[in-house]
C-alpha cells in the first residue's frame, strides 16, 4: 500500500516552502533518491498541433484569440506531419510526445477522430503519448485511453483564489471535471501550474494542496514559470527569481514524493547552475526542443550537453507504467455520444485581461 499522505494542509505546505534553503533543499533530495533514481530524468517534446484562436481568455497565453500577440496560428496538423516530427523526437532522445490544441474543450468529429489517430500513430513508435486539449468528458477520455493516450495534460494552474483573477471564460472546478473524467480511465494525470502571474505565497500552497490531495496524485506535475508574452494581460509581470523557482519544485517533491516533477516553461531564462539545483530540489523531468507550444525554450544540444555535465540519463519510454495498448479506429466499442457537456463560464470581469482585449481591438 502506497504511504503517500493526501490530507495536506496550506499550512504544512506553507511550513514546507519557507523553510531555511539548505533544509528545503536537504528534505526534498532526501524524498527524492527515496522514490527515483536521482541521476535519470525524464525528457517529454511538445507539439502544438493547432495553434492560436483560441476563445478562452487565459491572462498568461499567447493563443488567446482576443490578444493581440505575435504567433503564427496553424490548423489541426495531419497525422504524417505529427508522425515525422515524433521520429525527430525520438531520435533526439524523448521518451514522450505531448500535443497541445488551442481548443477550450474537445469537441466530437473530424478534428478529434484526426487526433485520436496521432494518438495510435505515435503509440505504435514506442513513444509515450500524451495531450492536452483543454477540457474533456468522460466518453473523449475512454476514446482516449483506447487510441492508446499515455497521459493527459491539464494544468489547475493557480489556487483557486486566484484562478478567478487570470481566467473568466471557465471554472477551477471544470479543471478538476476533467481531471476526474481522465481518472476514470488508465491514462495517467499531468496537472500542474504557473509561478510567476502576481499570485502570493499561499497561492502558490494552494494549487499544491489542491493537486497533492487528489488521490491518486497526479503521476506528474509540470512547474511553469511565466512567459510573459507582449500583447498578454500578463505581459508586464516581473521575471520569477531562480530561488523561487527551487522552492517551488522543492515543495511539489516534497507533498508529491511519488510524482515526475517537470521543470517546464522558462527555462530559457535559467542558467545550468539554477536548472541544477532545481534538479537537485526533485525536478526530474523537462520539456525539451527549441521550441515551447509558440515560445522558445533551450536548443535541444545544449540540453544535451547539460545532461552530460550533470552525468544525468534521459528516462526510457514506460518505465512508470506499461505501455497501452492501441485499438484500431476500426475496431473500437465506442463512439461519439455528441454531449453538449456543461462547462462553466463565469464571465466576470478581470480588469487587465479586458485592457489586452481593448489594447488588442486597437491594433486591429
Ligand atoms: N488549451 C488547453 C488548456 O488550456 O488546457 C491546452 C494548451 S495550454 C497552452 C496548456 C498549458 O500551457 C496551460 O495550462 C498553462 O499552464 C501553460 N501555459 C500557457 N501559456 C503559458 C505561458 N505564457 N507561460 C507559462 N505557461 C504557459
Ligand atoms: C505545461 O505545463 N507547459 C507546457 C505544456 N504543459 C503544454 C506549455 C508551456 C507553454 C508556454 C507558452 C508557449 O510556448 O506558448
Ligand atoms: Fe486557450 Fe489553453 Fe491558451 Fe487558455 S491556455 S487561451 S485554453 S490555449
Amino acid at each position: 500500500m502506497s504511504e503517500t499522505k493526501h490530507n495536506w494542509t496550506k499550512e504544512e505546505i506553507l511550513n514546507i516552502y519557507n523553510k531555511p534553503l539548505m533544509e528545503l533543499l536537504y528534505e526534498a533530495a532526501t524524498v527524492h533518491r527515496k522514490h527515483h533514481d536521482p541521476n535519470t530524468v525524464q525528457v517529454s517534446t511538445l507539439l502544438s498541433i493547432k495553434t492560436g484562436g483560441c476563445p478562452e481568455d487565459c491572462g498568461y497565453c499567447p493563443q488567446a484569440a482576443r490578444y493581440h500577440t505575435n504567433i503564427e496560428g496553424n490548423d489541426l496538423m495531419s497525422v504524417q506531419q505529427v508522425k515525422a516530427q515524433a521520429l525527430r523526437a525520438k531520435s533526439s532522445g524523448s521518451s514522450r510526445v505531448c500535443m497541445g490544441a488551442a481548443w477550450r474543450n474537445v469537441k466530437d468529429g473530424e478534428e478529434f477522430d484526426q487526433v485520436l489517430e496521432m494518438v495510435r500513430t505515435i503509440n505504435k513508435l514506442d513513444m509515450e503519448v500524451c495531450c492536452t486539449l483543454g477540457m474533456i468528458t468522460e466518453n473523449q477520455a475512454k476514446r482516449l485511453a483506447e487510441a492508446g493516450l499515455y497521459a493527459y495534460n491539464h494544468n489547475l494552474d493557480s489556487s483557486e483564489e486566484y484562478y478567478k483573477e487570470v481566467i473568466s471564460t471557465r471554472g477551477f472546478e471544470d479543471r478538476l471535471e476533467t481531471i476526474d473524467n481522465v481518472r476514470k480511465t488508465n491514462v495517467t494525470v499531468c496537472s500542474g501550474g504557473i509561478i510567476g502571474m502576481g499570485e502570493k505565497i499561499e497561492d502558490r500552497a494552494g494549487m499544491l494542496v489542491a493537486l497533492a490531495t487528489l488521490n491518486p496524485q497526479p503521476e506528474s506535475v509540470p512547474i511553469n514559470a511565466l512567459v510573459a508574452v507582449e500583447g498578454t494581460p500578463l505581459e508586464d509581470q516581473e521575471p520569477v527569481s531562480i530561488w523561487e523557482m527551487i522552492r517551488m519544485v522543492a515543495t511539489t517533491r516534497i507533498v508529491m514524493p511519488e510524482t515526475q516533477v517537470r521543470l517546464s516553461a522558462g527555462r530559457t531564462e535559467m542558467t545550468r547552475e539554477g536548472q541544477a539545483m532545481c534538479f537537485f530540489a526533485g525536478a526530474n523531468s523537462i520539456f525539451a526542443g527549441d521550441k515551447l507550444l509558440t515560445t522558445p525554450n533551450p536548443d535541444v544540444n545544449e540540453d544535451m550537453k547539460m545532461f552530460e555535465l550533470l552525468g544525468l540519463n534521459p528516462q526510457k519510454p514506460f518505465i512508470k507504467k506499461m505501455q497501452p495498448k492501441t485499438v484500431e479506429a476500426s475496431e473500437s466499442q465506442l463512439h461519439p455520444l455528441g454531449e453538449k457537456p456543461k462547462w462553466t463560464r463565469p464571465e466576470h470581469t478581470i480588469e487587465r485581461n479586458e485592457a489586452a482585449k481593448q489594447k488588442a481591438k486597437a491594433v486591429k
